[in-house]
């Protein structure tokens, strides 16, 4: 079986269709492990592609298909289409937690973008996330299965490890998120969240691997059982300054399962890094750290504060950038926008910020250190195909001062955004996960340098 990622029409109609899912998932059927086998070839580009629409155009497209894929799923296609002009957004949000006409998301200047942008590898497969190391090399995850090793800002052709039976790679699901060790340095471990079949079902796990003189080789299965399916398996993972690894997971479009706190999907869990649970974990015994989540897939602390946000996708568009405090219920499926609620009489927790009408998909994101956008956050969107920078304010930076958006369909659809050593951002698109129109060389790693 080829590795090569085609676009799946089932998974678009399953994205439009919950009940639709259920069904056809219903019959337990695990498709075989992929096969890997290298498909790319990367090479330096100076040039900026894109054969997509400009933003402008797409607003006039006929949008009844593109409204459906609104309807329900969080990762489609095309970017927005018929929703109101930004400045007008703001005029139905409610002043705390939606986007007010001073913050609703706006197009942000090209002559301030302080990058600029080069393709550092392409023919990428689906790269999920991209981490670096201390001795200044990067790991990348691609989705079918593999991780990839870029030293002296070159992409090596060969994979450092591939995934073998039991992994699962299909539709959303396969090898997401990646982390190392805050002690990499010393005992070279790192962490990898994936999707796997077992007994008929399709599950999520995070590993502890360790790299030694022989490769890459598993050490433990840190948890397991996590629920996955087609959609909405969350997994992003990342160590917080606590020493602890986080994790994202989303509920496969079981809704339920995001207000059922024994249940470990729709939830952040905290884990220590052999897997048990922090004595200090908000319920005691559990590894869950926040619950009433759809599908999470952005981790990041603010630098100074320690404060953690995440980004989530959202039901009918209204994709969210939350503040996530230890214990609290972001509210899904019992709120969502503006909405508010309580449960078990309990506030339900509302974003900072949501797209309202629009979709975004959000998913990796980072604060940034280095160069005029130190303090901003920079979130990846695949749907909303830009990068959306976000200024905080407030004491307890739970406020949104302003949100940009920047490389508007430039390349497609956007998975995550790492800060490099040298304050450079690296964004790897995701054109090819079956959801997107890839373009020659897709998918690609960008290096956005900071202009001198
Ligand atoms: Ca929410």
């Amino acid at each position: 079986m080829s590795n090569q990622v085609e676009p799946n029409r089932e998974d678009a109609r399953n994205s439009l269709c919950p009940n639709r899912l259920r069904r056809l998932s219903a019959s337990g059927k695990v498709t075989k492990p992929q096969t890997v086998q290298w498909m790319g070839v990367p090479q330096a580009e100076g040039a900026r592609r894109r054969g997509g629409l400009p933003l402008s155009a797409v607003w006039l497209a006929p949008a009844l298909g593109l409204a459906l894929l609104a309807g329900c799923s969080e990762e489609a296609a095309s970017p927005p289409s018929s929703s109101p002009p930004a400045q007008e957004r703001g005029k139905t949000a409610a002043p705390s937690a939606a986007p007010s006409a001073n913050t609703a998301p706006h197009a942000g200047n090209p002559s301030a973008f302080p990058y600029t942008v080069e393709v550092a590898a392409e023919g990428l497969n689906v790269p999920w996330e991209l981490v670096f190391a201390p001795d200044g090399r990067a790991f990348l995850t691609e989705r079918p299965g593999q991780i990839r090793v870029m030293k002296n800002g070159v992409l090596e052709a060969e994979p450092v490890f591939k995934f073998t039976d039991p992994f699962l790679s299909r539709g959303e699901g396969g090898l997401l998120g990646l982390a190392l060790d805050p002690r990499f340095a010393d005992n070279r471990y790192m962490y990898v969240y994936h999707s796997y079949g077992e007994d008929g079902q399709v599950q999520n796990r995070v590993l502890r691997l360790k790299e030694t003189a022989g490769g890459i080789v598993l050490d433990r299965v840190l948890i397991k059982n996590i629920p996955g399916d087609t959609n909405h398996n969350g997994g992003r993972i990342r160590f917080g300054p606590d020493g602890m690894l986080y994790v994202t997971t989303g509920e496969r479009y079981e809704p339920e399962l995001a207000q059922d706190r024994a249940s470990l999907g729709g939830k952040l869990l905290r884990l220590q890094p052999d897997g048990a649970i922090p004595a200090d974990n908000p319920f005691p015994g559990s590894p869950v750290y926040s619950w009433g989540h759809r599908n999470p897939q952005g981790l990041a602390w603010q630098p100074g504060t320690g404060a953690l946000f995440s980004s989530e996708h959202g039901q009918s568009a209204h994709d969210e950038l939350n503040r996530i405090e230890p214990g609290a219920n972001y509210g899904w499926p019992l709120i969502e926008g503006d909405k508010t609620g309580e449960k078990g009489g309990t506030p339900l927790r509302p974003p900072l910020l949501h797209s309202g009408k629009e979709t975004w998909a959000p998913s990796g994101m980072t604060f940034v250190t280095r160069g005029p956008w130190a303090g901003r956050l920079v979130i990846a969107q695949l749907r909303g195909q830009q990068l959306m920078s976000v200024r905080l304010e407030g004491p307890q930076s739970d406020r949104v001062a302003a949100a940009e958006l920047w490389l508007q369909g430039v390349y497609g659809r956007l998975r995550s955004v790492t800060e490099g050593p040298d304050g450079s951002l690296y964004i790897l698109t995701n054109n090819r996960d079956g959801r997107g129109t890839p373009a020659s060389g897709d998918d690609k790693l960008l290096r956005l340098s900071l202009r001198p």
